[in-house]
């Protein structure tokens, strides 16, 4: 508005001063108004670019700001998610910063504990996720408890007989102890020098209200609690004074005392199997088997030519469901513990001698297939492996089959039927 008055008045000043010719202003009076009005317009001037150049500043400034902002944006890696039941330490996502990640109590970390953001604005490593711990995995219930896993523990479920966290406690010898008179004793008592010093037989420590009593030592509890190396393989009793360990029926003590030996039923006639039968002896009993041979059918029949083998008969002409049928079937019976450490060959198959002129080895199915695998050892032998480890009791079926083939075409098949007898126990 001010710059806009000024202009008018520019404008019609010369009509002023040629009006007022004879009474207006002197030259001189005209020229330092016209000085004063310039020296006013240079001033307005000035300001005008002052205020242009301050706004110019202003704008550059923004604008720096604003392509520092979109730079920082473009250096960065996508958010990184929080795993489930886990903490994500450090939120800062600008190339070359790290994240930590970790689970909590009872969980473990699958993945990558650290994650960088690289150049290439991604994430080293892979997300991570928390996995529970499976408190079961080491069989920590003894005594033929059953574990069941829960977050951040585990809970046994003891067999008949057997209390404590681990399934540790005989119940019958922790009742013996608490009530029976005979796991307490009266102390030898001497006066020495004033005063009466006692002493407790062995196996026995001092108790009572006055440490008037031998109380029993209770070894099996004590070294259940305390998880040392095994006072006994299998169960351990509280005597007075001491211990003993027992094992289960099927089961003796050995000389140390301490492990349990199997008691061969078979070799030691104390099994009842018929005339027809085979025993076989397992860790902790015996079995009483009689394989047979498969039923005929298609003009393919077998005979029983040995207890543990069935040979085919010979096949109609040209019958070729017959020839193609397995020549021989054999039966094996394997007697294992619980829990072994695997892979483990179990088994070997072996021709004696090449026919055509290659061998395949495989396996046809059988309970428990999923627990084997075969692997070749040499040109003519075929191995059953055990490749995870089973906890009895149980019993696994596996079916190997050998097969001569020449030019590719099936000359003769053999097949080994395996039972696997897996005890309760790892002894
Ligand atoms: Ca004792
Ligand atoms: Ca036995």
């Amino acid at each position: 508005m001010e710059c806009r008055f000024l202009l008018i008045w520019i404008i019609y000043l010369p009509q002023v001063t040629s009006s007022t010719k004879q009474d207006c202003l002197s030259k001189r009076q005209a020229l330092s108004s016209l000085r004063q009005i310039q020296k006013l317009l240079s001033g307005q001037e000035a300001a005008y670019l002052q205020s242009l150049r301050t706004m110019n500043k202003k704008l550059n400034l923004l604008q720096n700001t604003l392509t520092r902002q979109v730079s920082k944006l473009n250096e960065t890696c996508p958010k990184l998610e929080v795993p489930n039941n886990g903490r994500k330490l450090g939120s800062i996502s600008a190339v070359g910063h790290e994240v930590h990640f970790l689970c909590e109590k009872g969980f473990e970390l699958v993945g990558s504990e650290t994650r960088v953001c690289q150049e290439s604005h991604s994430w080293s490593g892979q997300q991570p996720f928390c996995r529970n711990i499976n408190e079961c995995a080491k069989s920590p219930c003894l005594n033929g408890g059953t574990c069941v896993d829960d977050v951040n523990r585990f809970v046994c479920m003891c067999a008949r007989g057997w209390s404590g966290t681990y399934c540790q406690n005989s119940v019958y010898s922790y009742w013996t102890s608490q009530t029976n008179s005979s796991f307490s004793r009266q102390p030898h008592c001497a006066n020495m020098q004033g005063s009466t010093q006692c002493t407790c037989d062995e196996g026995f420590q001092i108790a009572g209200r006055d440490n008037s009593l031998c109380q029993d030592f209770d070894e099996c509890e004590l070294y259940y609690l305390g998880r040392l190396p095994r006072l006994c393989a299998h169960a351990c009793v509280n005597t007075p004074g001491s211990y003993r360990c027992t094992c289960p029926p099927g089961y003796s003590l050995r000389g140390d005392q301490r492990n349990c030996k199997d008691v061969d039923e078979c070799a030691s006639r104390q099994h009842n199997c018929s005339r027809d039968e085979l025993c076989v002896n397992t860790f902790g009993g015996f079995q009483c088997v009689q394989p047979d041979c498969p039923r005929a059918r298609q003009n393919t029949s077998y005979v029983k030519t040995s207890l543990l083998r069935c040979e085919r008969s010979p096949c109609p002409v040209d019958n070729k469901a017959c020839t193609q049928a397995a020549s021989s079937i054999s039966f094996s019976y394997l007697s294992l513990v619980s829990n072994l450490s695997v892979p483990r060959v179990l088994f070997r198959m072996s021709a004696a001698r090449m026919h055509g002129d290659s061998l395949r080895f495989g396996l046809l199915g059988g309970q428990g297939r999923s627990h084997f695998s075969v692997q070749r050892s040499d040109r003519l032998t075929g191995e059953l492996v055990l490749v995870s480890r089973v906890l009895g009791p149980a019993v696994l079926e596996a079916e190997l089959e050998m097969t001569e083939l020449e030019k590719r075409t099936v000359l003769a098949r053999f097949i080994s039927k395996v039972t696997v007898f897996i005890s309760q126990y790892d002894f």
